[in-house]
Formats: structure tokens, C-alpha cells, sequence
């Protein structure tokens, strides 16, 4: 940190969800700065870093973990490139806001959580945005007051608009379900312990050979069902919703009116088109929050085990989806420090 305190951060990933953090860190979180920006592309990491004052451009994370101003780490690129720019961030014992997933599968997110371990303190938080979206926070309030007693279902719903050529039934699972799944166990304190996907029929509408939607569900440790419509071609908007169904009453989020119009014999709002419209204020107060507890030391948010969890529920998933039937989790022991 420099003399003023400000974090300098190294953005890995130019794409999508890593320009729209650099822009987020550079005009809306006070704090910090982009000291770095690091993409495969060079020409996109020039361009990106063009736009912010001192920002230096990489193609190798290695070099700008090492570069001078860099205190800490926000990781965009995509699942399977986490692995190694986590382990030089350990190595560097530098902090480290990773997007979802930790890691695409559960051997490789283990060897994080064994090597923050190594370094006897927690660095890493998981980019899970819905634990700081208003709706879902205030859900949670709810459901810890006790007022409406056990949670015994959780229906969610998720669609996008429309996938990317590159996506295929299992990242249905591993990429979009995995927010469900952290959601499931962060609402209800459960851990998940067995999956089961159904297959309805596919939609006209969706790529050729691309199982969607899917229908979900997760079994939890403290007797809840959480079933989740995974559906990722609904061409109409970006919509995510939850009902908890509890002893005594049912809540649920993601209607989505606040802004409701009446004209011309019609009445109704609009749907969001993406996640970055959808979640644009859960994404602003996440980041706010990692960096004001960067500074403090501290790591306060959803972190390796939580990105651990999701992904050892996520690879049951895709069995379960490839096989059939139901599929165990098959969890490790969750080590003291994180419990
Ligand atoms: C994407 O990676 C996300 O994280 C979005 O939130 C999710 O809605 C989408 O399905 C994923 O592909």
C-alpha cells in the first residue's frame, strides 16, 4: 500500500467481468487504485489499462504479481486459469478477490485451500456477488431473526438471455448453478450433500446438442430440498429469484419491481439483460468490502472453503447430470480455521 493507504490491485482478465472491475475500482470504490492489468491478449490489457491513470499492462500474471505497487489481486480470467494465479497470489502472500469459480473443479480448489493453510491465514475471498445483493442480504436477516421458523425448501430460478458459443450442459452446473449452490449453503447454514439433475426437454431455442434447461436438486445436511431452474437461452432478460419455504411462512426475492409503469391499457417494468445490470450494486458493495477488509488485514467474505464446497457440489452435479440418479457430495473434513 502506498503512504496514503490505497490498495494498489492487479486485475487478471480483460474480458467481460474484468474491465467492468477495473472501471468499478477505478471510479466507484474509494480505497483503491488499478496499479495493474494483466490479459492474454496484450492489446486488450493495453487498451484497458489505457483508460486508468498509472495503470501498467501485462500477458504474464507473474510479472504483475511482482510489480511494484501491486498489493493485492482481483482474478477475472477464466475458471481453469485460477489455479496457478492463485497459487503465485499465495506464494506472494498477497490478498486475493477471485470471481466464482475458485477453481473448475474440487482436486484443484483443495490444493488453494491447502495452500492458504500453508500460510496459516485466510487471503482468498470468492467472487459469490449474491451474498452482497440488498434483496438476498435482507432474505438472509429474515431467515437468522427465526421468525418464520426452519427453512425446509429453497426454489431458486436462474436464466440468462442467452449462453456464449463455448458454454455446454455442464457449465450450466459448474458456471451457473455454482451461485445457487454457494446461495443454498450461505441462506440455510447447510452443507449440500447429494445432486440430482433432471432433464426436461430441450429448448428450440437453445444450441444444438446444449441441455437446457436443467432442473436441479440439492439435498442438504439439515433436511432442506433446494431445487434450481437452470435455464440459459430464455431470450427474454436475466432473472434470478428465490422463494424459502419455511414452517411458518414463505419469503421471496428477485420480482424485481421496483420500478413499475401503467400506460396505454398495459402495465409492468423491464427485466435486466445481464448480470453486470442485474447485480451492478452487489458487485460494487462485494468489492468496497474486500478492499476496505484488505486494508484492515482482515478477509471477511465467502472464502476457499466456501469456493471448495461449491465446487465439490458442482462436480456432483455433473455426474449426476452425465449419469443420471442421484450423486453423493463428496466433501473433506472442513479444517478448524475455517469453521
Ligand atoms: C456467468 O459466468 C455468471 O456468473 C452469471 O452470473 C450467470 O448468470 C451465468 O449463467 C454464468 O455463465
Amino acid at each position: 500500500m502506498n503512504r496514503s493507504g490505497t490498495l494498489g490491485v492487479a486485475v487478471i482478465g480483460a474480458g467481460r467481468m474484468g474491465a467492468d472491475h477495473v472501471r468499478r475500482i477505478d471510479r466507484v470504490v474509494s480505497g483503491a487504485r488499478v496499479a495493474a492489468v494483466v490479459d492474454v491478449d496484450a492489446e486488450r490489457a493495453e487498451a484497458v489499462a489505457a483508460g486508468v491513470e498509472g495503470c501498467a499492462s501485462f500477458t504474464d500474471p507473474a510479472a504483475a504479481l511482482a510489480a511494484d505497487g501491486v498489493d493485492a489481486v482481483l482474478v477475472a480470467s477464466p475458471g481453469p486459469a485460477h489455479e496457478t494465479v492463485l497459487l503465485a497470489a499465495l506464494a506472494h502472500d498477497l490478498p486475493v478477490l477471485c470471481e466464482k469459480p475458485l477453481t473448475p473443479d474440487a482436486a484443484s480448489a483443495l490444493r488453494i485451500l491447502e495452500a492458504e493453510q500453508a500460510l496459516g491465514h485466510r487471503r482468498v475471498q470468492v467472487g459469490f456477488m449474491r451474498r452482497y445483493d440488498a434483496e438476498y442480504v435482507r432474505l438472509k436477516a429474515l431467515l437468522e431473526t427465526g421468525r418464520l421458523g426452519r427453512p425446509l425448501m429453497l426454489h431458486n430460478r436462474h436464466r440468462n438471455v442467452a449462453s456464449p458459443p463455448f458454454f455446454t450442459s455442464a457449465m450450466l452446473i459448474s458456471d451457473s448453478v455454482a451461485h445457487e449452490v454457494d446461495a443454498t449453503r450461505w441462506l440455510l447454514g447447510h452443507e449440500i450433500t447429494a445432486v440430482t439433475v433432471l432433464r426436461p426437454t430441450a429448448s428450440a431455442d437453445a444450441p444444438d446438442g446444449l441441455q437446457d434447461p436443467q432442473f436441479v436438486v440439492l439435498e442438504t445436511d439439515g433436511g432442506a430440498l433446494s431445487d434450481v431452474e437452470i435455464f440459459v437461452n430464455c431470450g427474454f432478460g436475466y432473472q434470478v429469484q428465490a422463494e424459502v419455504v419455511c414452517e411458518r411462512g414463505t419469503a421471496r426475492i428477485g420480482d424485481g419491481h421496483a420500478l413499475v409503469t401503467a400506460t396505454a391499457g398495459r402495465w409492468g417494468g423491464t427485466i435486466a439483460q445481464d448480470w453486470t445490470e442485474r447485480f451492478a450494486d452487489a458487485y460494487d458493495r462485494e468489492v468496497q468490502a474486500w478492499v476496505d477488509a484488505t486494508r484492515r488485514g482482515e478477509v471477511t467474505g465467502p472464502g476457499t472453503w466456501d469456493g471448495y464446497a461449491a465446487a465439490a457440489v458442482c462436480e456432483a452435479g455433473v455426474r449426476a447430470l452425465r449419469d443420471g440418479g442421484r450423486v453423493a457430495v463428496d466433501l473433506a473434513e472442513r479444517p478448524a480455521p475455517y469453521r
